[in-house]
């Protein structure tokens, strides 16, 4: 199977009100099979919980869950990878932890950085924000469309992740400009009730 799915939803607690595991149980019927679950502000134990019963969920129905940041989870609950950022451990490190069968995103904000993660032992890169976000504290500056295809350039043809204020209207031109997969967060979360929905309706973008 292709790694990356074309639509890629990340979990949010404090933008949906819901747990990690509640966003999972209705991502996946909307058809998601790729999930992210990040969390910045609960406890690790909350966490650990949370992110434990989603893998639970997703396993029952062929679901992946790459969990940010969190290396020490993503082992203890048996994820399927880890998503990690500049600042956080080196993919290099997490690889080390996890093993060759872990998933491992790095996320990049840049030409040069793009060109520096493909020396790293790593499944995919993410560049963003694309646009302007609410959802990040303190993001980089919006890359843009152009930013996506100065990246789809040096990498050629490695998997490439698109993320930062992408929704129902724009995803299309972000997979025009290179982007092989597009990481959402607040178009498909913000609404609890619509979840499910929302997924689907990404889902069904047209190429
Ligand atoms: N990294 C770059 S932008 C961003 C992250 C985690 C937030 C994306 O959230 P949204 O709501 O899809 O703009
Ligand atoms: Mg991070």
């Amino acid at each position: 199977m292709k790694l990356l799915p074309r639509i890629y939803p990340i979990t949010d607690a404090s933008i949906s009100g819901l747990s990690h595991a509640e966003q999972v149980k209705l991502l996946i019927e909307g058809g998601a099979r790729f999930i992210q679950i990040r969390e910045k502000k609960a406890s690790s134990r909350k966490f650990f919980l949370d992110t434990r019963e989603a893998v639970a969920i997703a396993r029952q129905k062929g679901a992946k869950i790459i969990i940010n940041d969190r290396v020490d989870i993503a082992f203890a609950i048996n994820a399927d990878g880890v998503h990690l950022g500049q600042e956080d451990i080196p993919p290099r490190y997490a690889r080390k932890l996890l093993g060759d069968e872990a998933i491992i995103g790095y996320s990049t904000h840049s030409v040069r950085q793009a060109i520096e993660a493909l020396k790293m032992p790593i499944d995919y890169i993410s560049i963003g924000p694309i646009f302007a976000t609410k959802t990040k504290e303190n993001p980089d500056p919006a890359v843009g469309l152009e930013g996506i295809k100065a990246v789809r350039k040096v990498i050629g043809s490695f998997p490439l992740v698109a993320i930062g204020g992408i929704n129902l209207e724009n995803a299309k031109l972000v997979f025009e400009a290179g982007a092989d997969c597009v990481a959402v967060i607040s178009a498909i979360v913000s609404e609890p009730s619509r979840i499910a929905e929302r997924m689907a309706m990404f889902n069904s973008i047209q190429k």
